[in-house]
């Protein structure tokens, strides 16, 4: 591979702005697009460009390919684990003018949409022909679904729906060479050789941009029910879940904090909590029948603990939701934090988080630790204050009681910059081999996203 160059001429940006157009090159005040959300991960790009159609994205990377300059894919820019960290001489390629929606195809339940949409103008898509997107997460209003295809985003209604990767039934895709990959029929049975969708899902900007993708809707059910509890131990929430889980389909969110998270977001934001417990458990239901007094009656044969707050209307159950969704920003507004969104088995869970708490604690007893997260996907995100940007104890102490655990280092962020040098504790040589081989055909100029995902 010949070294790519730090500076890039003027005869290159030039060229990229023949392709996109002056105002959609930019060289200067490029900080918002270097530094990524939680501001512990800030790169020096040396160009953003801003692509209106995926031609422009195609030409786009056939110049970096012919100059040998390296490409960060942006979205949002919500990523939680430095993956659009780029380093001087690199070019962010952001997609947020990808952004056309539409139509929503009400017969097939689906959408296409640019890769450059938010989250939530899907969902509001969806909703005007009484349809529904199944991801949602806090980042919504920002997060792009390019985004989260390269993430394989999960979020809130994974135990019901699954993640990202689930609901793409179709993706259009401009590989590093400039080649467009198109396939978006949206065909449900499809076994025509390798998924490509599927593999572009959680490939986190190392194989290609996402320009576009078609997506699976569902139903939107004329009920939700959203139920705050109290519980003593994590174990009971475990408990609570599992049996809830299996008594109620219609369950779409199980999540988990704290009484110092509840704290933290009530005096950050303003926010009422109802009632004081040592760990929350905040479960959403939706159905076509209103569920309110089934839930309750089975809640009190199980020995619910008798703290609860109930909303069915949109206001009363933002409010709950404010609780459990701004813990995220609440914490930011302390520090630079150090992130990790975790999975082991559902039933380990409160073991992994007593280790995990002890793990911290006996590193630095001065560091702040909060957890929270999904709790019937085993999914916690632990978040320690302290620790400067770049010290990584913390992160090796966390990751080595997941790997203790035998759980994943990341169920929903990615690997990014974050993580890569713990990326064997959750996968093996072989497999590792198996994803470098295919990087290596698709972008043998290993010049996609080169900071993210492996440790080359
Ligand atoms: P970016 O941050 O711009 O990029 C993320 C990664 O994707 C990078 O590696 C980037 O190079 C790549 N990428 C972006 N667009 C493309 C594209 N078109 N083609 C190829 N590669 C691309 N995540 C969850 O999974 N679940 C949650 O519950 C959740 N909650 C969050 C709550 C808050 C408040 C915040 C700030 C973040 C949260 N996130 C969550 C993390 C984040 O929102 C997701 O990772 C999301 O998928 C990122 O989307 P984005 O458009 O912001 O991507
Ligand atoms: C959530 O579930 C997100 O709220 C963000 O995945 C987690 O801030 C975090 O660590
Ligand atoms: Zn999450």
């Amino acid at each position: 591979m010949t070294s790519r160059p730090q500076a890039l001429s003027s005869e290159f940006v030039e060229s990229l702005q023949q392709v996109v157009g002056d105002a959609h090159v930019l060289t200067d005040d490029l900080a918002g697009y270097g530094t990524d959300w939680t501001g512990r991960f800030i790169g020096a790009p040396s160009v953003v460009v801003r692509p209106a159609n995926t031609s422009e994205v195609s030409h786009i990377l056939q110049l970096c390919s012919k100059h040998n300059i390296a490409v960060v894919p942006q979205g949002g820019n919500t990523g939680l684990v430095g993956g659009t960290l780029a380093s001087e001489g690199h070019v962010i390629v952001s997609t947020l003018r990808l952004n056309s929606l539409g139509p929503v195809d009400a017969a097939s339940r689906q959408i296409s949409v640019g890769a450059g949409a938010t989250v939530e103008q899907v969902h509001e898509a969806a909703k005007s022909h009484g349809l529904r997107y199944a991801v949602d997460f806090g980042a919504r209003g920002t997060a792009t679904i390019g985004g989260t295809i390269a993430t394989n985003a999960g979020g809130i209604n994974v135990l019901r729906f699954g993640s990202t990767r689930h609901q793409v039934v179709g993706i259009e895709a401009v590989l590093p060479n400039g080649d467009v990959i198109e396939h978006m029929a949206g065909l449900i049975k499809d076994n025509t050789g390798y998924d490509i969708a599927s593999l572009l899902c959680g490939s986190e900007g190392t194989l290609g941009i996402v320009t576009a993708a078609r997506l699976r809707l569902l139903p939107l059910h004329t009920s939700r029910t959203t139920i705050l509890l109290g519980y003593g131990s994590t174990e009971e929430v475990v408990r609570v879940v599992q049996k809830i889980r299996h008594q109620f389909d219609s369950l779409d969110a199980a999540e988990l904090f704290y009484e110092d998270g509840a704290n933290l977001v009530a005096e950050a934001f303003n926010v009422a909590i109802p009632f004081v417990a040592p760990v929350y458990l905040l479960l959403e239901f939706s159905a076509d029948v209103d569920l309110a007094s089934d839930i309750e009656s089975h809640l009190a044969q199980s020995n619910f603990a008798g703290l609860s707050a109930v909303a069915q209307d949109e206001l009363g159950r933002a409010k709950l939701w404010r609780l459990r969704e701004e813990h995220t920003a609440a914490i930011s507004m302390h520090g630079v934090p150090h992130k990790f969104d975790v999975t082991v088995a559902v039933s380990d869970l409160p073991k992994f988080i007593e280790k995990t708490r002890q793990g911290i604690s006996e590193t630095n007893a001065d560091w702040t630790v909060f957890i929270f997260g999904h709790a019937a996907d085993g999914n916690m995100h632990v978040n320690v204050l302290g620790p400067s940007a770049t010290d990584e104890l913390v992160d090796e102490v966390v990751l080595q009681v997941v790997a203790e655990f035998k759980g994943s280092i990341s169920a929903e962020h990615g690997i990014g910059s974050a993580k890569k040098k713990w990326l064997s504790l959750s996968r093996s040589h072989n497999e590792i081999a198996m994803m470098k081989a295919i990087k290596g055909a698709i972008d043998p100029q290993g010049m996609m996203n080169p900071n993210t995902l492996f440790a080359m």
